[in-house]
This record gives structure tokens, sequence and C-alpha cells, in this order.
């Protein structure tokens, strides 16, 4: 496989600092290196430059919304806060058409300008890309190029935990598959990616775009996220997601760290070879 990093030193679509510094992180945990050695082709395409607003006033209660709207682009992805989604899955529907949109998550991040309690944009990203919610998402200043380009019936979540009354009553009226931690309980993490993997390539199969939010992995695991919730995935269901979907589809996105990112990329826990590896 090829693959091109972009990193998105990205935070406004929440409050606090630090995400901003992920990309740099990953790529200090040898990611490239890590890649390389597994066979990947690697190219770098450094960090993206995010615009100041000095002027970026709340637009009733939702924050940062020039910042948020500015950003764009495709490809692996390095986090950086959730609203860098709203860009980086424009641009792969851009570049390939119709797609499925696996998103990992505690939260289901389909708040709407009018129902999010908390004007973060990382927790509204899904609400700018469904073609179904397209009435009810004012246009904010600087997202005017964002075209709804994801169906409800093309998109599954797993991991959540921590959903908003009102996304509650989105995912049911749009008839949304999700995974919840229950159905993670219920049926094991296997049952849940092949019954994932099933549901979205009942028809055609399309390029699969894996949005992975590190909250969705138990806090215990990854105590940095900015929003802990309890109850999360375990560092082996963590892996299992993304080592499946890649033996199945292509996913060309994931903003996370570098065991899942390996993981996406033909990183196996039973061990990888060369196929041209000779017993010495
Ligand atoms: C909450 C939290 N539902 C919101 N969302 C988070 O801000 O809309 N998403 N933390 O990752
Ligand atoms: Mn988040
Ligand atoms: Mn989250
Ligand atoms: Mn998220």
């Amino acid at each position: 496989p090829s693959v091109g990093l972009i990193g998105a030193p990205f935070c406004k679509g929440q409050p606090r600092g630090g995400v901003e510094g992920g990309p740099d992180l990953i790529r200090g945990a040898r990611l490239v290196e890590r890649l390389q050695a597994g066979g990947c082709a690697v190219k770098d395409y450094g960090n993206l430059q995010f615009e100041e607003f000095a002027d970026d006033e709340p637009v009733g209660v939702v924050k940062n919304a020039k910042a948020v709207g500015s950003d764009g682009h495709t490809s692996v992805m390095l986090g950086g806060d959730h609203s860098l989604a709203i860009g980086s899955i424009h641009g792969h529907a851009a570049a390939v058409g119709e797609l499925s949109v696996v998103w990992v998550d505690a939260h289901a991040d389909i708040n709407t300008p009018m129902t999010t309690e908390t004007g973060n944009l990382h927790g509204q990203p899904m609400s700018f890309l469904l073609r179904e919610l397209r009435s009810k998402t004012p246009t904010l200043p600087n997202f005017s190029w964002i075209k709804p380009c994801v169906s409800a019936k093309n998109l599954v979540y797993i991991g959540l935990r921590d959903v908003d009354p009102a996304e509650h009553f989105i995912l049911k009226l749009l008839g949304v598959k999700a995974f919840s931690m229950t159905e993670v309980d219920q049926l094991g993490i296997s049952r849940v990616m092949e019954q994932t993997c099933d549901y979205l390539c009942d028809k055609v199969q399309k390029p699969i775009h894996l949005s992975y939010d590190v909250d969705a992995v138990d806090p215990s695991v990854t105590p940095a996220t900015g929003t802990p919730v309890i109850g999360g995935l375990t560092y082996r269901e963590g892996l299992y997601v993304t080592e499946y979907l890649c033996q199945t589809g292509d996913p060309v996105h994931v903003g996370t760290a570098v065991d899942l990112l390996l993981g996406c990329f033909g990183r196996q826990r039973e061990g990888n070879h060369a196929p041209d590896y000779q017993l010495p």
C-alpha cells in the first residue's frame, strides 16, 4: 500500500488546547518508519496551516465557525480535533464519489448548530455531511463550500456511549446503523465488525472512510482525550476494528494514534512478513 500523510494541527472544534500537537506526537512515535517497515510507501505532506481569525465571533451558540469552516483536504489525516472530519470526508467524497463512513467514537458528533449544547463544532461534523440533514443545518460563516455528500444508510457508528438527546432523536429519525457499547457487549467486537461490513457492502461496494476518535477507546488506554467517557473499547477491541477493516476494505482516512493507524495499513497482531521473505 501507499500512504499519504497530512497533519492537521487543529483544535478549535472544541475548547481545549493539546490536540493540535497530535500530528507531530504521532510522527514522533516513528509512524513513518513503522509504516515503511510494514511495507508501505509513505509520503509525508507535512502539516496543514490554519488561518487565524481575529473576528471569529460565535454564531448563535456555535464557536469558532470561521476557523473550522476554512479547513479542508483529504487522505490520512492526523488530528487534531474531530471537526476536521468535515474536511477530510468532504475531500474524500470529492475524490472518489459515494462513500461509506465508519465512525468510531464515544459520541455521535451529529448535533446541528441548532441542537448543540456546547457550541463546539467537534460535536457537529456529521450534521454538515449528511444529505438528510441539509435543511436542518444553517450555513455558518466559511461553511458555504460544504456540500452534504454522505447518505444516512452509508453511515455506521461503533462505540457510542455519550449521545445527546437531539442526537439520539436524529439517529432514530434517519434509521442510522449504530453499534453502541451495549451492542459491543452483546455481540462482541468480531460480530459487530462482521455486521458493519455486511451492512455497508450490501449493495455496491464503496470505499470506506474510517473516522476514528481516540475517545472511542476507554480512557484507561487513551487518557489524553479532552472528552473521556468511561466504559469504552478495550485496546484489543479498538485494534480489532482497524485490523478487520484493513483485511476487507480500503480505509483511506483515520485520525488517531500509531497502533490503530498501523492496523489500518496491514499490521497484524499475529505478525507480518514480506511476501518474498526467505528463512536464513
Ligand atoms: C457533545 C460532546 N455531544 C457536543 N461531543 C464530543 O459537544 O456536542 N465529541 N465530545 O467528540
Ligand atoms: Mn471528540
Ligand atoms: Mn468523541
Ligand atoms: Mn468525535
